[in-house]
């Protein structure tokens, strides 16, 4: 099925539609927050009844996200209905990125999953996955486009977030002609772009900047593997006073490192697990690298969890890049 044909399909699921219950992944980025409030603002201006939620306990709204409209569309995981007549999925790669809602998405009537993660095996009744969207943001237009009822500013807003997100600041290989065409639609809605570009690029903490200070003066160069990688500890950030939420880019400052293909940043939770983030300039397929550890993400942008440290967890990603390569 084309992703027009998806499109219309998920289009026909929602227009009648009177209660909807939306979810995105855990610990939600642009994109998923973005794409989720978007279409709950959207909907709810067409009169539907709307709630979005992530599965955490309790809710977190992000900084940036602070000034935007349709936060009150936000309801805590448990509030969210155990058999929903019409639920949908958005930037969630497996029905695990729904984290606790995941079973909510097994008993919904109706299931519209939309994303753009390759490796997403395509649950839920209703698929819109197409992995050469820039972002699911992106797709949400699209969707939007094809029902009757127009996209609020603030849904814009939203939109615009995940977009310049995903994009890398309409930068990656992922930005396509059609990308741009959606920014210029959104454009033309009122909203302030240029504060929500400060918000979300440029609002540091002085503990995050010491944090990447310590993480920069970390970095080891594994030419072997065309690796460069470091890590941050959960004792670095009390240290500082910083919090894990903060330290989102300091991949996107190793990476710009010319000696390497394979960026790797290594981040304990709060939990004492460690996420592995990883990233390509081009040359190696992280995504594939990333799900045979049982994580997921694209090609060149991709994650795993690890139940041993940092260096351990290196060691082990370091044989599996040299077996790839
Ligand atoms: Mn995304």
């Amino acid at each position: 099925m084309t992703t027009t044909d998806q499109l219309k399909k998920a289009a026909e699921a929602l227009e009648g539609a009177t209660d909807v219950a939306l979810a995105c992944h855990i610990n939600p980025d642009p994109d998923a927050l973005g794409s989720m409030l978007a279409l709950g603002l959207f909907l709810r201006a067409r009169g539907a009844r709307v709630i979005c939620s992530w599965a955490q306990q309790p809710l977190e709204v992000p900084r940036w996200a602070a000034g935007l409209e349709g936060l009150d569309l936000l309801v805590q995981p448990k509030a969210f209905p155990a058999e929903p007549a019409v639920m949908v999925a958005l930037d969630t790669a497996s029905p695990d990125r729904l984290g606790g809602l995941a079973a909510r998405a097994q008993k919904a009537r109706e299931c519209v999953v939309v994303d753009h993660h390759r490796t997403n095996p395509g649950f839920g009744t209703v698929v819109v996955l197409d992995p050469d969207a820039s972002s699911t943001c992106e797709l949400v237009f699209r969707l939007t486009d094809r029902i009757q009822g127009d996209l609020p500013d603030g849904a814009a807003a939203w939109l615009y977030a995940g977009l310049l997100t995903d994009t890398g600041r309409f930068q990656y290989q992922a930005t396509t002609p059609e990308s741009l065409r959606v920014a210029a639609a959104l454009r033309e809605h009122d909203f302030d772009h240029a504060r929500l570009g400060q918000v979300l690029f440029e609002d540091s903490s002085l503990g995050y900047l010491r944090a990447l200070a310590i993480a920069l003066a970390r970095v080891v160069h594994l030419p072997e593997a065309d690796l460069v990688w470091t890590y941050l500890t959960q004792a670095d950030l009390a240290e500082l006073g910083a919090s894990m939420g903060e330290t989102d880019d300091l991949i996107d400052v190793v990476r710009t490192a010319r000696e390497a293909d394979v960026t790797c940043v290594v981040k304990q939770q709060r939990d004492g697990r460690f996420k592995v983030s990883l990233r390509s300039k081009g040359a190696t397929d992280v995504g594939s690298v990333a799900a045979a550890f049982g994580g997921g993400g694209h090609r060149l942008a991709a994650g795993y969890t690890s139940d041993v440290g940092p260096e351990a967890s290196v060691e082990t990603l370091v044989r599996a890049l040299r077996s790839d390569g």
